[in-house]
């Protein structure tokens, strides 16, 4: 009588195990209102209506769950099963993660969804040898600068701290004369507050969210790059689901890469109507300023093909044959 109770007992609980949702945290790095983050819950929503409810994802916007420079990690290690950065945060450990900052490559949406069609095969070949699938990527509208100053080109920027969110605007802070100060979306009013940074690299969205007119005056629009998030996934935790798991999660990400791409072209435009309405003013850099950018660009783009080899130059011939 007991065995048989073990027996029922647990045939039961396998039961209920099979009929259990997986649980997903998913960690993001940005705010919560930011369009990136709103589609992380859209994404959830989509998720749990394609799996069936098998895949039941919780959002933890604004690095609640990690911070946005321990994300990648957390999903590589297993701590996290999914989550979402921008991708060329990764850059420092492998260049190939650049490719969507490069000054000057790619400077609408239209180019910058021929890029990573381009750069998505090989881009996605890395991802996988480091334990990651990626799910969908979402653009940033086009990079430009915050200063508490005037500035019409490099002289102006000679001394000053800027705060870079990866690699890459290092690089342009740096070759402008600037000093680059590596700080996370969700820590940067506090950096400009207490004046470790005296401005920025960034889309109009960011300086929106963190409401940097309280400490900073102008914008000055390039529209360089449009850096992007994406939404990652454990590769062990992505190939033990069955198949039509990974099909329903997959159609999630499509739909939600289309609807977000589309909310960043939308947005683009207010952001800057919402920095000028909070009295900043936002024009577009000088051609002097721009030249110099155009020649730092230039540079990046040659040294990134160098030390990408032929993944890179597989992305810029597919992309310039485009
Ligand atoms: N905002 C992010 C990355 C690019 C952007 O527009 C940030 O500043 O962290």
């Amino acid at each position: 009588m007991k065995k048989l109770l073990i027996a029922v007992a647990s045939a039961s609980a396998l039961f209920a195990s099979a009929a259990q949702a997986e649980k997903w945290d998913m960690p993001m790095a940005y705010s919560a209102t930011n369009f990136h983050s709103e589609h992380g819950v859209i994404f959830a929503d989509k998720v749990r209506e394609y799996t069936d409810g098998k895949v039941d994802i919780t959002i933890h916007p604004g690095g609640s769950l990690f911070g946005g420079g321990d994300i990648k990690r957390a999903v590589q290690t297993g701590q996290a099963p999914i989550g979402e950065r921008i991708m060329s945060a990764h850059a420092n450990e492998d260049a190939i993660y650049n490719w969507d900052n490069l000054p000057f490559l790619a400077t609408t949406y239209e180019a910058g969804a021929k890029l990573w069609e381009a750069a998505k095969g090989p881009v996605n070949k890395h991802l996988n040898e480091i334990n990651l699938v990626a799910l969908y990527t979402c653009p940033w509208p086009g990079q430009g600068f915050y200063f508490k100053k005037e500035v019409n080109s490099a002289k102006d920027v000679a001394g000053t701290k800027l705060r870079s969110y990866n690699a890459a605007t290092a690089q342009v802070i740096e070759s402008l004369g600037g000093t680059p100060v590596q700080i996370e979306a969700a820590e940067l009013t506090q950096a400009l507050a207490t004046g470790v940074a005296d401005g920025f690299i960034s889309s109009g969205s960011t300086g929106y969210d963190r409401k940097v007119w309280e400490h900073l005056s102008h914008y000055y629009k390039v529209s360089a790059w449009q850096p992007r998030n994406y939404v990652m996934v454990n590769k062990g935790v992505w190939d033990g689901l069955d198949a039509d798991t990974q099909a329903g999660l997959q159609k999630a990400a499509d739909e939600t890469a289309a609807s977000c791409t589309a909310k960043s072209e939308e947005l683009s435009d207010w952001y800057y109507e919402q920095l000028a309405e909070n009295g900043m003013s936002v024009i577009d850099a000088s051609d002097e300023f721009r030249a110099e950018l155009e020649a730092i660009g230039a540079t990046m783009q040659a040294e990134w093909l160098e030390s990408t080899g032929e993944d890179g130059k597989a992305i810029m011939d597919a992309y310039k044959g485009m």
